[in-house]
């Protein structure tokens, strides 16, 4: 099973879960509160990237996604850290030099403390602070891939929708607000950076079926999949969005890839409760992941056929599995590459695949416990330690194929 040349292979992090002491950053404020796991020195990356960079290069992966944390650069407001943003330099110029295509996120999840006390994307004002932000990370040289944002509709969901992250708000009006200034964060971001590098977006794809064939739970499993997954799209695309409840204005822009992180298939039941209308669960298709999820490859299928609307080249910018069980891991990504695979020979418009994750890293509020790296991390000692999975795939990602073996002992026929 072969991929096409151009094709990428890769893996993903991102800067708050693997860097360690991000003392500046929003979750490590609400961590010292007692309201999330504390991070700590997570991976050590930040001291520890040259072996990193090192071991990724070793075991023949081609590209990296990683994201840099906006709190490290400007650890108060208007205070450039010229050093932070040299060490991010350095990784790019690391990864190029050891033939590692750098991929870079903007905004993944975490923000400088003081934007967050002062109500983050929350308020549109606040807009001129994330312009500067942007303005230094448009002196970045030598990549070619940025995205604005990682996964805006699960920040959006997961902090204001369900609270569970900061800032721990249950708003459908407050979470609408938050998506509408993403778009037009993006849009800000789009207009400065656009030409000197390609300027996309990461949207988590989340594949829903309908808890039953009753009217009214496929028509809330449309309304979700609306929701969540092609919404926040359709506003960068079409200037104006569709909220939870209300429509609003936004700024009008462009994408020029999509990236595509795919993980699990949900099911959706309507509730009577009209304050909660929709009930979203595990859709309980297969053995549980160590997140709770359950697996489904052909959902990366489904996933690349919907953002193929939009018709823009599409990477998959994150997918992987929480699992103890290497030889499962290895199964999941066989399995979702051959669907992936599938999509190409079809004719769509897939560019690349990065795992998630390069190591073991920081599960934000499950902490250190779930394990989605190709490597192993000891915490106690940081030690990197390559699973089976890691040389596995090294192998697939050097030849830019699956071997015959591999698919007759792990993939779906
Ligand atoms: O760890 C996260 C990542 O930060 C964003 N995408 C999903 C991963 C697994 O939950």
């Amino acid at each position: 099973m072969k991929f096409p040349d151009s094709f990428l292979f890769g893996t993903a992090t991102s800067s708050y879960q693997i860097e360690g002491n991000n003392t500046w950053s929003d979750w490590w404020y609400w961590a010292e509160k007692g309201k999330l796991p504390k991070a700590g020195k997570a991976c050590n990356h930040w001291e520890l990237y040259r072996e990193d960079i090192e071991l990724m290069a070793s075991l023949g992966y081609p590209a990296y996604r990683f994201s840099v944390e906006w709190a490290r650069i400007f650890p108060e407001e208007g205070k450039l850290n010229d050093s932070a943003l040299m060490r991010y330099q350095e990784i790019i110029n690391l990864l190029n030099e050891r033939g590692i295509i750098p991929v870079l996120t903007i905004h993944h999840f975490t923000l400088p403390t003081w934007f967050a006390l002062k109500g983050g994307f929350e308020k549109e004002e606040n807009l001129k602070y994330w312009e500067k932000y942007i303005e230094v990370i448009a002196e970045l040289e030598g990549v070619k891939l940025v995205a604005t944002f990682n996964e805006p509709m699960v920040y959006v969901v997961s902090g204001y929708l369900v609270g569970m992250w900061p800032p721990f708000k249950r708003n459908f009006l407050t979470a609408e607000r938050v998506a509408a200034n993403i778009i037009n964060a993006h849009a800000i971001a789009y207009e400065i950076l656009r030409g000197k590098f390609e300027v996309g977006i990461v949207k988590n794809y989340q594949h829903f079926i309908p808890a039953s064939d009753s009217k009214r739970d496929m028509e809330a499993r449309s309304r979700v999949d609306y929701l969540f997954n092609w919404a926040l799209m359709n506003g960068i695309f079409q200037g104006s969005y569709e909220g939870f409840i209300r429509e609003h204005k936004v700024q009008e822009s462009n994408l020029d890839f999509i990236g595509v992180n795919y993980y699990n298939i949900q099911k959706v039941k309507k509730s009577w409760n009209p304050l909660n209308p929709f009930i979203v669960e595990d859709a309980n298709v297969s053995r549980k992941t160590d997140m709770g999820w359950s697996v489904y490859p052909r959902g990366i299928y489904e996933g690349i056929k919907g953002f193929s609307r939009y018709e823009r080249p599409i990477y998959i910018t994150e997918n992987g599995i929480a699992t103890l069980d290497d030889e499962w891991r290895i199964e999941f990504i066989v399995q979702h590459l051959q669907y992936i695979h599938k999509a190409i020979e079809e004719g769509f418009n897939v560019n690349g695949y990065f795992y998630w994750s390069f190591m073991d890293n920081y599960e934000w509020a499950e902490g250190f416990r779930p394990r989605f790296g190709l490597v192993e991390i000891d915490y106690e000692t940081l030690e990197r330690k390559p699973r089976r999975s890691a040389y596995i795939y090294g192998e697939i990602a050097k030849r830019k194929e699956i071997s015959e073996g591999l698919i007759e002992r792990y993939g779906s026929r």
